[in-house]
């Protein structure tokens, strides 16, 4: 579970050179998406989460109230080697997120929000990457 994390988190974080411009997200705020793994990254840069926003929107995740879209988050994750194992655990763990801060309107904001509870989670639950895994792929297919 943790290689299809690996390889969904690289898959989604693709999307960030789409959504450089659109989120205001500067490289100095977030060089690339992988980092999100890391023990010291930092979830205050409303900015990020207008980026993530565009991520998820750009692979068709989102309904149009900017809330997860639950099928089309299943078949993304599904669509990884073994992404099966995975995607109703994930689906689930976000829209688990989405309910403990469905309370904030400012979707930059809460989206921002909702990525921090879903990193925590899956850091409780072992699902989350190693860096060092992680690194080596990026580092791999950028060759
Ligand atoms: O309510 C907003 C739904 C969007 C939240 C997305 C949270 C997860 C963001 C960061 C992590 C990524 C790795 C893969 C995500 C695939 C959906």
């Amino acid at each position: 579970t943790v290689d299809v994390m690996k390889d969904v988190t690289l898959g989604f974080g693709e999307a960030l050179q789409h959504c450089r411009e659109e989120s205001q997200l500067t490289e100095e705020k977030m060089e690339e998406f992988f980092h999100f793994w890391r023990e010291d990254f930092r979830f205050d840069a409303r900015e990020l989460g207008c980026a993530i926003k565009c991520m998820s929107h750009h692979y068709n995740l989102l309904t149009d109230s900017h809330r997860m879209h639950h099928e089309n988050t299943h078949e993304f994750v599904k669509s990884f080697p073994n992404g099966e194992v995975l995607a109703a655990e994930m689906v689930s763990i976000i829209h688990g997120c989405e309910q403990q801060h469905h309370s904030e309107p400012d979707h930059c904001w809460r989206i921002l929000r909702v990525a921090e509870c879903f990193k925590v989670t899956c850091l409780r639950r072992s699902l989350a990457p190693t860096m060092e895994l992680l690194m080596a792929e990026f580092i791999m297919e950028a060759e």
